[in-house]
């Protein structure tokens, strides 16, 4: 059975508690309620882990293969932008990674601006505020299918 691994970085626990203009309202569990029920209706295993920590980032992104999983959704928040550590994980597996981001990163400061994990991802979804999510999550979906 395939799955799709979705992996929040650090501090996308607030989200719904601060800055909702760049944010939004909507929290994380009703973000990942909605994206469980999206890939429920394709009838697609969903599994979500939030973590502040780039060893536990890493050690979920080094563990998906053997876990059945044939698709990682990530938003790696701040990591995006420096962890060496999270690029190198996703360029030892196989498992397709969809880069994600709420806010277009592009508008914002200069430090956003650059993405390490961007060369060793299938592609990016950014800007669309929580849509992003849904974007990558249809687009999992239709590879999945597509495959099985
Ligand atoms: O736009 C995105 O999804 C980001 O990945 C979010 C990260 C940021 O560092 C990236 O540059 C872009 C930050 C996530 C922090 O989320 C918060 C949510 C609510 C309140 C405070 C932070």
């Amino acid at each position: 059975m395939s799955k799709i691994l979705v992996l929040h970085g650090p501090n996308l626990n607030l989200l719904g508690m601060r800055e909702p203009e760049i944010y939004g309202r909507e929290t994380l569990d009703d973000i990942n309620e909605m994206l469980e029920k999206q890939a429920a209706a394709q009838g697609v295993e969903v599994e979500f882990l939030q973590s502040n920590h780039e060893g536990v980032l890493v050690d979920a992104i080094q563990q998906a293969p053997r876990n059945g999983v044939a698709f990682i959704i990530l938003n790696a928040a701040a990591f995006t932008h420096y962890s060496i550590a999270i690029r190198d994980a996703i360029a030892a597996i196989e498992v397709p990674v969809i880069e994600v981001h709420i806010s277009n990163v592009h508008t914002r400061e200069e430090f956003r601006h650059h993405s390490v994990i961007a060369p060793v991802v299938m592609g990016q979804i950014l800007g669309f505020g929580i849509d992003s999510y849904f974007g990558a999550m249809a687009v999992a979906l239709k590879k999945i299918k597509a495959l099985y």
